[in-house]
């Protein structure tokens, strides 16, 4: 099967999660991925239900803990194209720390966090990205706290690869995503995405006239340039691709993994391990 099916999904008429699930398959077949070789993973919330709406293997797992399961495949089996689909909540509050030192580690993966500045499945709590002030119907005081820049995080904590897209711009997603999936290391792209039913400030047409996408004349390989630019938030948001370097992945570091051969393929003697597990008993 060399086509990709997408499935009913529980989201809201209008979400944002819909246009990100269509660009990723269109992503995926234009790079000729066959649905077999990919593992989609994630944690929990609406954006984590995407995998289960795309027919390619996949796991779900604890609020938060999408990347350290991603990695785990990865390692395992290089041979599989490992994607990850999450909330903001999912990947920068509950899985912060886990995205900070992933971005060190730099394994070969492609994380694509839909961020809607809200915590969506739960009904309107303030994420790690909504803006400070933000009302919703259970943060009826306003969001107290001030919103952290996933995109300046990534770049100042050593990501090789950092992007910002859109879901109401699909073309330059599918761009973005294709980039994302062919870089060899660990690629994150921060999706701004609205949140039809929970946050009423940050909408489609609010997104639609912040969003700026990057001209052909940008050069993404300008560390300083990248921070700078993904400081601007407040006046217009610059999409695409801010940073770019080629950085040396985790399999090729490793010395048991650089030879090539996948983790999974590698000969195993179980005697190693049962002699070990015996020593305990
Ligand atoms: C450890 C833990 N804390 C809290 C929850 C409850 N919970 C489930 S999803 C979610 C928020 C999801 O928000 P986000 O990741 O932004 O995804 P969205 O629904 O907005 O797409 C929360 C707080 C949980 N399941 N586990
Ligand atoms: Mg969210």
């Amino acid at each position: 099967m060399d086509k990709f099916t997408t499935y009913e999904t529980a989201w809201c008429p209008g979400c944002g999660n819909f246009s990100i699930l269509n660009s990723l398959k269109t992503a995926l077949e234009e790079l000729g991925i066959r649905p077999d070789e990919v593992l989609m993973v994630a944690g929990i919330g609406q954006a984590a239900k995407t995998p289960q709406y795309l027919s390619a293997n996949s796991f779900c797992g604890l609020h938060g803990r999408a990347l350290p399961a991603a990695i785990a495949a990865k390692i395992s089996n290089e041979k599989l194209t490992v994607i990850v689909n999450s909330g903001d909540g999912d990947s920068y509050g509950e899985g912060g720390n886990h995205f900070i030192h992933n971005i060190r580690r730099n394994v070969n993966i492609a994380h694509f966090v839909h961020d809607n500045q809200i915590y969506g499945l739960t009904k309107g709590q303030a994420s790690p990205t909504s803006d400070e002030g933000l009302v919703t119907g259970v943060q009826t005081d306003g969001n107290s706290m001030s919103p952290l820049n996933p995109v300046l995080l990534a770049i100042a904590s050593g990501a090789g690869f950092v992007a910002r897209g859109f879901s109401g711009d699909s073309k330059q997603l599918v761009s973005i995503m294709k980039e994302a999936i062919l870089y060899p290391g660990y690629a994150f792209v921060d999706i701004l995405q609205p949140c039809i039913s929970f946050n009423k400030i940050n909408t489609f047409a609010y997104y639609k006239n912040m969003a700026a996408p990057l001209g052909d004349d940008y050069d993404p390989t300008n560390r300083l340039e990248a921070i700078k630019l993904s400081m601007e938030v407040s006046d217009k948001i610059p999409t695409g691709i801010l940073y770019r370097e080629e950085k040396t992945e985790f399999h090729r570091k490793n010395r048991l993994l650089k030879e090539g051969q996948p983790l999974v393929e590698q000969k195993r003697d179980e005697s190693v391990l049962e002699n070990l597990i015996h020593s305990f008993i």
